[in-house]
């Protein structure tokens, strides 16, 4: 289908939305994930006078929805589903599951396509209507756009500048946050400490998200954020992230052949991705880039990050976790992560090398 169709489809299911819908919107756990949450959460109650009946955040990063989500929905006896930031399409069971609940869900995300698992799913990515790497059109304003064709949303834009710098795509989109902060008398800093304070909620404290998600959505200002009681959280994380850089800068491993540092470390918070993305952006850009964090319970989880998309992340991870039991990983090119079984760490690094040292991947 072409873009005008995937938008007109859009704009039906939008217009569709009354407040006899008992509707769920379900997010993914970082800025952009809450951010383009908080814009989809306003966006309704402008619709139909009436915020989401119920917002889900699930206990840990994922790209299904989990038992207990599903069993939610059902318990909440709602009709329509709305997730954001996560490709739901790379695990269709859950989308069938869900399916057989519910009679509409709506996929806004801007991560690959997996293929389209549902008959009742739709799937708005970005790459169906933006000629854009999808990485660098991040949900919050693929959302913004979208859901502006409907409601005036510009006392929210600066929202959408922070799931911008969340996903790193503060360069992309320079014009447009520069603009957003004149509009709301604040500042790229000011959006920047915003997200960390998100972030640092979803490490150091992430079953307050979802209290989170919903003072976000009633702020007036950028500074209604910076002076909330999520505030103190962001330097929490600031010290536990200057350790554990300390670590790494004696720890990390460095593969030349491969143009790959690798790191290893074990941490009780999900610190990891908190602190790839300064490492990858500042000393190693044209390196790919791997934090391996165990947390003790058999599993460890990983990421992977390279600047120069010279190397797609997200193959490179979902073809070395091949035939491991218990084992999963997607995201995008120049970022993406998983999780395997402990025992098979040695494996998974000899098969990334291997990946790195050869010819480059077909996709
Ligand atoms: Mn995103």
């Amino acid at each position: 289908m072409h873009e005008k169709g995937i938008l007109h489809q859009f704009d039906s299911i939008v217009k569709s939305f009354s407040k006899r819908d008992k509707i769920a919107l379900i997010h993914d756990l970082d800025a952009d994930g809450v951010s383009s949450g908080v814009i989809v959460y306003n966006s309704l109650k402008l619709l139909r006078g009436k915020a989401p009946d119920l917002v889900v955040t699930q206990s840990f990063k994922t790209v299904e929805l989990l038992p207990k989500t599903i069993s939610l929905l059902k318990k909440k006896k709602i009709s329509k589903v709305i997730v954001v930031d996560f490709a739901l399409d790379q695990q269709p069971e859950s989308v069938k599951m869900t399916e057989n609940l519910v009679d509409q869900i709506l996929v806004i995300d801007h991560h690959k396509s997996y293929g389209k698992p549902g008959k009742k799913t739709f799937f708005l990515k970005a790459q169906l209507v933006s000629d854009l790497e999808p990485s660098t059109y991040p949900t919050s304003k693929l959302a913004f756009d979208l859901f502006s064709r409907h409601v005036n949303l510009e006392k929210w834009s600066w929202i959408a500048c922070v799931g911008l710098i969340g996903d790193n795509q503060l360069e992309q989109w320079r014009g447009f946050i520069g603009r957003c902060a004149k509009d709301h008398d604040s500042s790229v800093e000011e959006f920047t400490q915003i997200m960390n304070i998100i972030s640092a909620v979803e490490v150091l404290a992430p079953e307050k998200l979802n209290g989170l998600l919903k003072f976000y959505a009633s702020c007036s200002s950028p500074r209604q954020m910076l002076s909330s009681r999520y505030a103190p959280y962001a330097e929490k994380l600031e010290s536990e992230m200057a350790s554990l850089m300390k670590k790494f800068e004696k720890e990390k491993q460095v593969f030349p052949d491969a143009q790959l540092v690798w790191f290893e470390f074990n941490a009780k918070h999900n610190i990891k991705s908190a602190i790839i993305n300064s490492v990858s952006n500042e000393s190693y850009p044209h390196y790919t880039v791997v934090f391996v964090q165990g947390k003790g319970d058999g599993f460890v989880s990983f990421s992977a990050r390279r600047q120069d998309f010279k190397v797609k992340m997200n193959d490179i991870l979902e073809n070395a976790v091949k035939g491991f039991e218990n084992a999963g990983a997607g995201g995008h090119v120049p970022a993406a992560a998983g999780r395997c079984k402990k025992k098979d760490l040695p494996e998974l690094k000899r098969r990334i090398i291997r990946l790195l040292s050869g010819p480059p991947l077909k996709a």
